[in-house]
C-alpha cells in the first residue's frame, strides 16, 4: 500500500491538515467512517469518509462557502455550495481494505447523498466528481465545467471518460 498524498486540500480558509494518504484517511476518526457506501447509493461500493470530517481535520474556516472538486486526471471539475453538501457529502476511498480502483472513480471519487438528476440542480449527480485529487475551499464559486445540458453531457458521455 502506497503512503502517497492522494488528496490534496487548498485555500486560504484551510488552517489545518492539507495533504491526505490513503493511511490518513483509513486512520480517521470512527464517527466519520461510513462503512458501506451502497447503502447510500446503490451503484456504489465501499467505504468513505465523511466530508465533515476533512471539513474538521483540515480546519476549514466557517467563512467558506464553496468548496470545488477537482479532477486534473482528465480536466472535470464541480463547484457547489458547501452548505448543501457538507452533511451530504463524502469521499469514497476503499474498497475492502484496498484504495479504491480507478475503473470505480479511484483513489477518490466524491458521493452526494441524494444527488438530482445530472443538470437539473447544482447537486446533481454530474457533482459525484471521480478520481478527486484536490478539494479547494473558497468565499466565491470556483471553476466548474460540468456540462450544462443534454447534448453537451451526451458529448462528455461520449468521449468515453465517463
Ligand atoms: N472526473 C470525472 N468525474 C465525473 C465525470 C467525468 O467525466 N469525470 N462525469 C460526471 C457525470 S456527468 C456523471 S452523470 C457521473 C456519472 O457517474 P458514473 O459514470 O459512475 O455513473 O460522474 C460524474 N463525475
Ligand atoms: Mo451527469
Amino acid at each position: 500500500m502506497s503512503s502517497s498524498v492522494l488528496l490534496k486540500i487548498e485555500g486560504e480558509l484551510v488552517a489545518g491538515h492539507r495533504a491526505f494518504t490513503w493511511e490518513d484517511l483509513e486512520a480517521m476518526d470512527e464517527r466519520w467512517q461510513i462503512q458501506d457506501v451502497s447503502r447510500v447509493d446503490p451503484k456504489r461500493s465501499g467505504g468513505a469518509v465523511a466530508l465533515a470530517g476533512i471539513l474538521s481535520v483540515a480546519k476549514v474556516d466557517p467563512t467558506a462557502r464553496y468548496i470545488t472538486l477537482h479532477s486534473d486526471r482528465d480536466n472535470f471539475h464541480a463547484s457547489v455550495p458547501l452548505a448543501d453538501v457538507v452533511d451530504r457529502g463524502m469521499l469514497i476511498y476503499r474498497q475492502r481494505k484496498e484504495p479504491l480502483p480507478i475503473s470505480a472513480g479511484g483513489p477518490i471519487r466524491f458521493l452526494i447523498r441524494d444527488f438530482a438528476a445530472c443538470h437539473s440542480s447544482d447537486i446533481d449527480e454530474c457533482a459525484n466528481v471521480k478520481y478527486v485529487e484536490r478539494i479547494e475551499f473558497s468565499s466565491e464559486k470556483g471553476f466548474d465545467n460540468r456540462p450544462l445540458d443534454d447534448d453537451a453531457h451526451e458529448a462528455l458521455h461520449q468521449k468515453g471518460i465517463d
